[in-house]
């Protein structure tokens, strides 16, 4: 397998509203990311992805771009991203931007030319039609086509009505989009993560999709269009491949056996992908807001098929949460008794698997979910939107209330907890954007520090252990007890070394059973403050790494 520095980084995403506000306005800003520079560098990650940082009239928290060149004015100005950026690179850290090119806001100059007249030189920026073309709905509610008064028709927005979807048939499009890559790649970024990277191509008949079954229309109609690898391997060749760039898509809608055409090495498109299909397992047919339980077995599946299928030619980025999802501890682990040892279990997990793993600010404080008692707290579009729409059905708000509280993406989105001051350190301010999550009176970086057995020391020490154990980055993966729902094993190797990782999901102890190799292990890695009982049994949300022979 070929080795690659981006295979063996770390990356960690900030949400850049929500990190520090160094001005007082209750808003994140550059000079705060500047100003924990080095609590990132102590922490031990290689690269940082900021999500949107560009002009933006917020109508979904910058992934509506209004100018791709100009920074967000709460967030600061172009010097202070310089500045970020200069003396990141010093401390030896890299920093990757948000490409969101599958649309615009509808406050970009090309929009505002394209709904002039039917014959503005920017009308085939869009997708524009005289009729609705089909049936599609929109992510965050409603239908994906919208009527525009100026000409008479309608235009396509699979995400907001303020996010018309750009036409990538136009080479005129594809050029503007490779140039403002140049723009910020000369400027010496370090790469991007794609927004919704397979929806940039269209099947233009435009098939209607089942309406009942959200999930089947992204994956089947909204994903993976007919260009799709065309126009991914002409990015490559006229920018990504002129620079040392890191590029990471966001994989919504690919499935196992596509992610290779996406990241095979020798197709020259994208160098790592992360699928939603462990994001989407506790989701029914009719998407987020219809959740069904979480199966570990199923889990474990996606995680070995893509393992598989993937091989030694494509590769992953290994993520269990963002800024779009619950908090990992709250969605995968134990947010109350276990809080701490399952925090470090599902750490455990995302650096001992191959891929490049993505942490999410937050994570290594043991951030949960929020559970804002009121309904107004919420700031999101989706769930706003979906609250409306409740509304206007005459539907009880008290069921939604539940699911919101389980799967709205303002879970990740609250404040970096950084004390126990108001707003937990993140703003001096009165009012911030979004409310904070209450328990920042307890859970913070300021309380992850004084204590040596916190979840943030782990991830320090965990992100060493990955350094200095490049097995778990290249090596092979061999599953253990697959069908069982309580526990996680399994065996990563190569010609340096053999470990066992072995994983409780659960609130009470459980036995492993069935591996041979059981009787040669000896402990590295353990997240409680005692050795495990032995190699037979794991205690509640126990996670064990050992070496074998
Ligand atoms: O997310 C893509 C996406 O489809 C998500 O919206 C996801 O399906 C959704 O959160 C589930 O409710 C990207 C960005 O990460 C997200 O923040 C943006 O809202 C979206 O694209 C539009 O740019």
């Amino acid at each position: 397998m070929t080795r690659a520095w981006w295979k063996e980084a770390v990356v960690y995403q900030i949400y850049p509203r929500s990190f520090l506000d160094t001005t007082g306005d209750g808003f994140g800003d550059l000079n705060g990311i500047t100003q924990k520079l080095d609590y990132l560098k102590d922490l031990g990650i290689d690269v940082i992805w900021l999500s949107p940082i560009f002009a933006s009239p917020d109508d979904d928290n910058g992934y509506d771009i209004s100018d791709y060149r100009d920074i967000m004015e709460k967030m600061g100005t172009m010097e202070d991203f310089d500045t970020l950026l200069n003396s990141a690179h010093e401390k030896g850290l890299k920093i990757v931007l948000d490409l969101v090119v599958n649309h615009t806001s509808d406050e970009h100059n090309w929009f505002v030319e394209s709904r002039k007249s039917k014959d503005n030189p920017y009308r085939d920026y869009y997708f524009w039609s005289d009729e609705k073309r089909s049936n599609w709905l929109s992510f965050f509610g409603g239908d994906a086509w919208e009527h525009d008064e100026a000409t008479n028709s309608y235009y396509l927005h699979l995400f907001s009505k303020k996010q018309p979807d750009l036409n990538w048939e136009n080479p005129k499009v594809r050029q503007e989009v490779y140039d403002l890559m140049h723009f910020w790649l000369k400027k010496g970024i370090d790469g991007f993560r794609m927004d919704v990277i397979p929806m940039i191509s269209k099947y233009l008949d435009f098939p209607d999709i089942d309406t009942n079954n959200f999930v089947g229309a992204i994956n089947d109609v909204y994903t993976n269009g007919p260009r799709i690898h065309e126009f991914l391997r002409e990015m490559n060749e006229e920018v990504l491949s002129k620079y040392d760039a890191l590029s990471m898509g966001e994989g919504i809608g690919i499935n196992a056996d596509q992610g290779l055409m996406y990241t095979d090495e020798d197709r020259k498109e994208l160098q790592m992908i992360y699928h939603f299909d462990h994001m989407s397992l506790d989701w029914g047919k009719g998407g987020k807001f219809d959740p069904k339980p979480f199966k570990l077995t199923e889990f474990k599946y996606l995680f070995r098929t893509w393992h598989e299928k993937l091989g030694d030619k494509g590769w992953l980025t290994v993520f269990l949460d963002n800024h779009d999802f619950p908090r990992m501890v709250s969605r995968f682990g134990n947010d109350q008794q276990y809080r701490v040892e399952s925090a470090k279990l599902l750490c455990t997990l995302l650096l001992t698997l191959r891929g490049t793993p993505c942490l999410y600010q937050g994570s290594e404080i043991g951030m949960t979910n929020v559970n804002f008692p009121s309904l107004d707290q919420y700031e999101d579009i989706e769930i706003r939107n979906k609250i409306a729409e409740h509304k206007a059905l005459g539907k009880d708000l008290k069921e939604l209330e539940k699911v919101i509280h389980q799967i709205a993406r303002d879970n990740a989105r609250t404040p970096m907890q950084w004390n126990d001051q108001p707003n937990g350190g993140f703003s001096t301010s009165e009012k911030t954007w979004i409310d904070s999550n209450p328990n920042f009176d307890t859970i913070n970086v300021e309380n992850a520090l004084k204590d040596k057995s916190s979840i943030w020391y782990y991830y320090q020490n965990m992100l060493k252990f990955r350094k200095s154990h490049k097995t778990f980055v290249y090596g092979e993966y061999k599953e253990y007890m697959e069908d069982t729902e309580s526990v996680y094993v399994y065996k990563r190797w190569d010609g340096d070394g053999e470990y066992m990782v072995m994983l409780n999901f659960t609130d009470i102890t459980q036995e492993v059973v069935d591996i041979q190799e059981i009787r040669s292990l000896k402990v590295l890695v353990n997240n409680y403050k005692t050795p495990p009982i032995n190699s037979l049994y794991l205690r509640p949300w126990e996670a064990v790494v050992y070496t074998i022979g």
